[in-house]
């Protein structure tokens, strides 16, 4: 493996939970990452609760933190890592825009920067963003992002197509890897029933990709924060395998489906029903499946 490297994560905070940032830092930091997050909301707890209260920041207000670090030449970072679910509020164009500013004045920098996006638009089915958010996505994010972790209902949103097999998954890749991103990971997609990620990789720019699946038991469980976590850990492993998609992701699903199993005994264990609510993840308890992961989903080639 080669050495680990600076991140800069722009995310959601919640005091109470792991989603977000709270999902994201510790696990980098695990792996050996130096990570500085920027908290894009403060919460008191994830959005699926009955309520919540907090703080979202604006554009201008991220604006004033990155002028922060620029004007110490504090802007160095081998990573910028975006997961923005400004879920709804007015301004989250606005904020994407700045973003796209931020990754332009990291790669004036560092022109290596590696950009990984979770393009956060919603899932199954169901849009929670504004569906103005979806064309800046497509139009200005997608071509500036080096790694893209979206799930079935978002390529289809990016790209247009319905996403119904495997071959329309293995499609839609390509189509992402022609408008930007080398890598292409679709983290959950639902097909006849099987639960199932996708992984692409243009080593060579217009050759064709590298392409491999890895089919995920599905557990009779609602988990929030897994999308957050999942992307950490495909940065943290493919950084690690830069060569090697396909080792980063079966590394980056045996650590989360170990920490899921772990969540469902731990509810379990006190006697709660695990389907009655959207569970929160064990995270520090799953510290050594994060360090060490034991390898138990293989990525089948294609
Ligand atoms: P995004 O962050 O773009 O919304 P997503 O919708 O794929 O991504 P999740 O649905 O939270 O995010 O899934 C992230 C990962 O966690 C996936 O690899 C998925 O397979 C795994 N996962 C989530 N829930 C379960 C479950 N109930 N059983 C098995 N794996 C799960
Ligand atoms: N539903 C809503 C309204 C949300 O805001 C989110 C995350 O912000 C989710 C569901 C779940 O996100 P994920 O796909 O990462 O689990
Ligand atoms: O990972 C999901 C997530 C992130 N950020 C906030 C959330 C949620 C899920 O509900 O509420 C603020």
């Amino acid at each position: 493996p080669s050495e680990t490297g600076r991140v800069l994560s722009i995310q959601s905070h919640t005091v109470q939970g792991y989603v977000g940032n709270k999902s994201a830092v510790f696990p980098l930091q695990l792996l050996g990452y130096d990570v500085d997050p920027i908290n894009s909301v403060q919460f008191s707890n994830h959005t699926g609760y009955p309520t919540f209260r907090g703080q979202v920041l604006n554009g201008q207000q991220l604006c004033d933190l990155i002028e922060g670090l620029a004007a110490n030449d504090l802007l160095y970072y081998t990573h910028l890592l975006t997961v923005c679910k400004s879920t709804g509020y007015i301004g989250s164009v606005s904020f994407l825009d700045t973003v796209l500013q931020v990754v332009d004045k990291l790669r004036m920098v560092n022109p290596g920067l590696i950009y990984v996006c979770d393009p956060v638009m919603g899932d199954e089915g169901k849009l929670y963003v504004p569906p103005d958010l979806v064309s800046v996505y497509r139009e200005k994010v997608i071509p500036v992002a080096s790694m893209l972790t979206p799930n079935q209902f978002e390529v289809e949103l990016l790209t247009g197509l319905r996403i119904s097999s495997e071959s329309d998954g293995l499609k839609a890749c390509n189509v992402l890897h022609a408008a930007g991103p080398s890598k292409v990971v679709i983290t959950s997609l639902n097909i006849e029933g099987k639960l199932l990620l996708i992984g692409s990789h243009e080593k060579l720019k217009g050759q064709p990709p590298h392409q491999f699946k890895i089919i995920i038991p599905k557990i009779a469980a609602y988990f929030t924060g897994t999308g957050d976590l999942m992307t950490a850990l495909l940065l943290g492993w493919s950084n690690k395998y830069p060569d090697n998609l396909e080792k980063a992701s079966e590394l980056a699903v045996s650590s989360l489906q170990a920490l899921l199993h772990r969540t469902l005994e731990d509810y379990k264990a006190v006697g709660f029903d695990p389907q009655s609510s959207s569970l929160e993840i064990r995270l520090i308890q799953s510290q050594d499946d994060i360090r060490n992961p034991e390898v138990k989903f293989k990525a089948e080639e294609y």
